[in-house]
């Protein structure tokens, strides 16, 4: 979290604020938002995060949950016959106790299965078992509790075929008429979805889709909804979007947009800031024109929280909120399009701290202070660290450690920073075991 000091006038008599929850006092949170207009905000989420801010938002800004990784089967059955519930136990008392939906994901996919399972060798009526099995256990436990499921994830490659996995390779394609079928015996009330990426546009992949759908629901095999994971590149939301949402909603079923995020190359800058705010409007104002799509779970709301950067080289920053929970443009693109007159926080100087790079005993961090609606003429940052990290070197500031406790002011020539203008300066530190990113105070 960092703390946002609100500046009245050009002095630097400082009103601290505890920023991170909401954008500013005024906001509407983005559930009520989307509330008024019908529709589900979420996010997936880690449930051992869900205290402090990232809880506090997670609970405060969603009425939805997504169980990031906590009812896959490698996390729920990683031996055979043993299961391990706590984490989407956890999710699930989190959802119960804010009022939220939970979004299950997700019980049949080619990746995240138990090694037990991904290396067996099995027959076709042992593998149709073992499905039916899962399914049917899965479900019943959360009977009753969960909104929708993501029952069939990624089964198409990109040319529209299926994709060779452990359940088509073993079953043919009517696996996925099977686990459907499993699923609703086990929950009725669930809503039952396909789920797949590169599908947002009317292409190849998709129309498969498309076609799937059609031909289970002329079978009657329950199937409620598509969704449409949406992990998007910067200025590359697919330009039959809408449409694409609007055909699959004329088959009679229902649209989510179940994982977006939208990346971009490192470093962020303001520029690219604004353009995903506006990709992330198109994608909102998308869900939102087409009754059908009953709304948009993000892939993780801060940028601290997100896969992105750990599959995609030198890419990141793919979500609304960065990695100390400030609310970026697209928090407030989101907003917008769910109807919230959103301007962004005035008379605000913000201090943010980034790890640049890092490497085995070392790394190099910096922090940037920027003013929109304010200015300084001095300033001073500080922050405490958590895991015994040890500042050698700064530039661009004077910095003194004392303890865990680490102080750092202006340098004779950078203590002004002008109304929509920034300054940033960086040090070298040691780490060892983690190195996780401390609040920052300006003031
Ligand atoms: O890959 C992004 C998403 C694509 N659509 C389906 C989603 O289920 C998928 O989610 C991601 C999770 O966000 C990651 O957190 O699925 C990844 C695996 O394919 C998850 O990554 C895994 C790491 O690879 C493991 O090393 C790690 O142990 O997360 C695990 C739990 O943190």
């Amino acid at each position: 979290m960092r703390l946002t000091a609100v500046f009245t006038g050009a002095t630097a008599a400082a009103a601290l604020l505890a920023a991170g929850a909401t954008a500013h006092a005024a906001d509407i949170p983005l559930r009520d938002l989307a509330a008024a207009k019908g529709k589900v905000i979420g996010t997936a989420v880690t449930g051992s995060k869900l205290t402090g801010t990232y809880g506090d938002i997670a609970g405060a800004q969603f009425n939805s949950l997504t169980p990031g990784n906590a009812m896959k089967w490698e996390t729920v059955e990683p031996s055979r016959g043993t299961f391990n519930w706590a984490e989407a136990d956890q999710i699930v008392a989190f959802a119960q106790a804010h009022n939220q939906q939970v979004r299950g994901h997700t019980l049949v996919w080619h990746s995240q299965n138990p090694g037990w399972l991904a290396n067996g060798s099995w027959t076709p009526t042992e593998l149709s078992g073992l499905l039916q099995n899962h399914i049917t256990t899965e479900v019943t436990r959360y009977k009753g509790k969960l909104a929708a499921w993501d029952v069939v994830n990624e089964a198409f490659n990109e040319d529209g075929t299926y994709r060779s996995t452990l359940w088509y390779n073993g079953l043919g394609s009517d696996y996925i008429a099977q686990a459907l079928t499993w699923a609703h015996a086990a929950d009725p009330s669930a809503k039952l979805y396909i789920n797949d990426y590169n599908v947002e546009g009317v292409n190849a992949k998709s129309t498969a889709l498309y076609n799937l759908v059609k031909s289970l629901k002329a079978r009657g095999v329950p199937i409620d909804g598509v969704g449409l994971q949406a992990h998007l590149i910067l200025g590359q939301v697919p330009s039959t979007f809408q449409q694409n949402i609007q055909r699959f909603a004329d088959l009679g079923v229902d649209v989510a947009i179940t994982e977006l995020d939208i990346r971009m190359q490192l470093p962020s800058t303001d520029a690219k800031l604004t353009q995903q705010a506006a990709d992330y409007k198109t994608v909102m104002d998308a869900c939102v024109a087409v009754t059908r799509c009953v709304g948009v779970t993000v892939w993780g709301f801060t940028d601290s929280d997100s896969w992105i950067p750990d599959v995609f080289d030198g890419y990141g920053a793919a979500t609304p909120y960065d990695e100390n929970y400030a609310p970026k443009p697209a928090y407030r693109a989101i907003a917008t399009s769910l109807g919230g007159t959103s301007t962004p926080p005035t008379g605000a100087c913000t201090a943010t701290y980034s790890v640049v790079s890092q490497w085995n005993s070392g790394f190099t961090g910096q922090v940037r202070i920027a003013c929109s609606g304010a200015s300084l003429s001095s300033w001073k940052v500080g922050w405490t660290y958590g895991a015994g990290q040890q500042i050698s070197q700064a530039w661009n500031a004077t910095c003194t450690q004392s303890g865990a406790t680490v102080s750092c002011s202006n340098a004779s020539y950078n203590g002004t920073v002008a109304d929509g203008g920034s300054v940033t300066f960086g040090f070298n530190a040691s780490w060892s075991g983690s190195n996780p990113v401390p609040t920052v105070t300006l003031g």
